[in-house]
């Protein structure tokens, strides 16, 4: 029975499919090097974000899913701005609130990612409010700065300039 129940378990696991993303770097020109991808796989808890990043800045960084599955820059009144054709925070419910990952706001808040001094993401983290059927058309960004999971002082958690942007297909 034991053997059965584990084959069992590694069928279970293997049914729903990890999702890899390609992380590259965003900048005014558009869709830059590459700064390697990000799996996203489902729990019980909810998806599972597993960076396997480089060359960016160590520290936290505001992380989340954008509504557009596009990491093109775009001009919003005559300035040309980093991975804006990704639009906003994705937000299914048009709450219009920047909030916890495990608040009642935008449902593309994620936890910040955390790089370590040398330039490395590997530290997955959990947000419990998206599923799987979110995912698809829409697009993961990483912010210049980091997260404090509120519209104050700064809209948007004042993570600022996107720097990493990748398109979930
Ligand atoms: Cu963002
Ligand atoms: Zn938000």
């Amino acid at each position: 029975m034991k053997i059965i129940a584990g084959i069992l378990l590694s069928l279970s696991t293997t049914v729903f499919a990890d999702v890899i993303v390609p992380m590259n770097f965003v900048d005014t020109n558009g869709v830059g090097a590459s700064a390697g991808e990000v799996t996203i796989s489902e729990t019980a808890y909810g998806l599972v974000f597993t960076p396997s990043l480089q060359g960016l800045t160590p520290g936290i960084h505001g992380f989340h899913l954008h509504q557009n599955a596009s990491c093109e820059p775009k001009e919003v009144n005559g300035k040309v701005i980093a991975g804006k054709a990704a639009g906003g925070h994705y937000d299914p419910a048009n709450t219009n609130n920047h909030d916890t990952p495990w608040g009642e706001g935008h449902r593309g808040d994620l936890p910040p990612l955390y790089v370590a001094l040398d330039g490395s993401a590997s530290r997955a983290v959990l947000a419990p409010r998206v599923s799987l059927s979110d995912l698809s058309g829409r697009a993961l960004m990483i912010h210049a700065g980091g997260d404090n999971h509120s519209d104050m002082p700064a809209k948007l958690g004042g993570g600022g300039a996107r720097v990493s942007c990748g398109v979930i297909q």
